[in-house]
């Protein structure tokens, strides 16, 4: 790296803030705080006191481990064995909510199986500790537990390493060799933070600013990769590069920089935060030169540790015009901040999507159960790319916009017309208010369902036309049918799904539900 700058070209500006920079980045964190967005100074004690009672244990369990494994009582002690921690809480912008993404890392005598047996039944008897549940099946094998009262996320990953100390630094890519894909994934969360640390000027801005970012992305319904919008790593590689653009910024000139470079980039460019680097492994590094499906990602945004990835593969056509079309009105917002005609509130007014489109398609899975429901929705969830894909060919839609949360319920049907209902998406009034007490014995039963939504803009008839707009949308939700049925484990008796064009007249009720109100003239509200 060239030694005088942090980033793959030299700065835009070196120059410090002004004084109203700083005016209004005052305001902004004043905005941040009365959104309750960071936690108590108890808070972060209680999840300090957590991470050194799981550090305990780790190293409990590699004497343990190892113990097992016939090392002698010194050797089983100097194996070590060291907790890391990623996502938001290392890169200090949790919320009060949110969980600890932790990765324990151990030396190669530790076996992956120990983890799913012996860590975790020392987990489940460990005080304080509730909801143990260990998903060793998944692509990033989980545990997923509470721990006084904080949620923890637990991954794994053995080094092939005769011993872990305390002072191990991950950066090393030759700690990549000889493990497997499971341990490598699963290694790459906390190599992908740390070096994003490394590669900001001022980790306190930059913290800042990622903050306003996330909250700002989230109020507009544009957080979350699985609908193809940027997660949480993308959005605060955008926001590191900006930081690095202005290494002398605070957080408000970097926040009005960011909505500006942003709307303006020239993608598919991508954004890289150091040059994309070669490694020891036989593993692919996004290179759009030499992949065609790496061609293909419209908002690249590459991950700065090797092996490089594009964290963005997922944005379509429809989510890149939503982001871009976001940008814009948040660059408009923050210029009347920073002349003093708007706050910062004004930034943060949540989406309208409900009230925004006059024609919807509803998604509905369905199931009898909730462990069904669960991998069932997943799948069909997983899949709703592929139908906002297929409806982008659709002539005259000029967007369609997947809404990034779904609805959960549980409907307590008590005959098999209601039951056909909920399948579909209604919600008939009645089971609505019913409880599962109300439930007959051989009659009906419970029906699980989770509904996704996509926003429909068809375009205007011409001027003079009488006819109907023609919208023939049977091709790209048939497809979507077909090929969410065509899931391994898809089983047509107690799984179902359905699409439905509906009206925005015929949304139901739940969708508008727990939204804030519309703020008074006189300034934000509060939560
Ligand atoms: P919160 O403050 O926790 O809401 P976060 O950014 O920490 O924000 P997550 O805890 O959901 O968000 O995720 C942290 C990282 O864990 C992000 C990503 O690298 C990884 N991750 C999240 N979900 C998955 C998943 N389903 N599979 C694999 N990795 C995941
Ligand atoms: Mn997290
Ligand atoms: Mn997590």
């Amino acid at each position: 790296m060239a030694g005088q700058f942090l980033g793959v070209t030299p700065p835009i500006s070196v120059a410090p803030p002004t004084a109203r920079d700083l005016e209004v980045s005052k305001t902004l964190i004043q905005e941040l705080k009365d959104r309750g967005i960071y936690e108590s100074a108890e808070e972060g004690r209680n999840r300090e006191m957590v991470l050194g009672r799981l550090n305990k244990l780790v190293k409990e369990f590699v004497y343990r481990s190892s113990i097992n494994h016939g090392l002698s009582d010194a050797k089983a002690r100097e194996a070590g064995g060291k907790i890391f921690t990623f996502g938001s809480y290392r890169l200090g912008v949790h919320g009060p909510g949110s969980d600890i993404d932790t990765l324990l890392v151990v030396p190669r005598h530790v076996e992956r199986e120990e983890f799913f047996s012996l860590f975790e039944q020392m987990l489940k008897e460990t005080e304080g500790v509730l909801e143990v549940t260990g998903v060793p099946e998944a692509f990033v094998p989980i545990i997923k537990c509470t721990f006084s009262g904080i949620d923890i996320d637990l991954l794994f990953a053995r080094l092939a390493v005769p011993t872990v100390p305390d002072d191990l630094d991950l950066k090393d890519d030759n700690l990549l060799r000889n493990i497997d894909d499971r341990c490598l994934r699963s290694l790459n969360g906390s190599r992908v933070t740390d070096e994003m640390l490394r590669l900001v000027p001022d980790v306190p801005v930059f913290r800042e600013a990622l903050r306003t970012i996330k909250l700002w992305a989230q109020q507009r319904a544009i957080y979350g990769n699985v609908m193809g919008f940027c997660g949480g790593v993308a959005w605060a590689m955008l926001v590191a590069r900006i930081c690095q653009l202005y290494p002398k910024g605070c957080v408000g000139s970097i926040i009005s920089r960011f909505f500006i470079i942003m709307h303006q980039w020239q993608w598919p460019a991508p954004v890289l935060l150091k040059p994309i680097e070669e490694g020891p492994l036989q593993v692919r590094v996004w290179n759009p030169k030499l992949y065609p499906s790496d061609r293909s990602h419209r908002m690249p945004i590459i991950t700065p540790a090797y092996p490089s990835m594009c964290s963005t593969h997922n944005v379509t056509l429809s989510t890149q015009q939503i982001m871009t079309a976001e940008f814009k009105r948040a660059a408009d917002i923050v210029d009347k901040v920073f002349v003093g005609s708007a706050k910062w509130s004004e930034l943060f007014q949540p989406h309208d999507f409900f009230s925004k489109y006059r024609y919807y398609l509803q998604i509905t899975a369905s199931s009898g159960s909730a462990d069904v429901q669960l991998k069932w929705s997943g799948t069909v969830e997983s899949r709703i790319r592929q139908l906002v894909m297929k409806l982008e060919y659709v002539d005259t839609l000029l967007l369609a916009h997947p809404f990034v949360k779904s609805f959960d319920r549980v409907n307590y049907c008590i005959n098999e017309e209601e039951q056909r209902a909920v399948s579909i998406g209604e919600v008939p009034a009645a089971v609505d208010k019913r409880t599962e007490q109300d439930l007959i014995a051989g009659q009906g039963g419970t029906v699980y369902t989770t509904t996704f939504y996509i926003g429909l803009q068809i375009e205007r008839k011409p001027a003079g036309d009488k006819g109907p707009r023609k919208l023939d949308i049977s091709y790209p939700t048939n497809e979507f049918t077909k090929l969410v049925k065509m899931w391994d484990s898809y089983d047509p008796d107690s799984m179902g799904v359905i699409v439905r064009y509906i009206k925005s007249t015929a949304l139901p009720a739940y969708v508008h539900a727990g939204r804030e109100p519309e703020p008074p003239k006189t300034g934000g509200v509060k939560r």
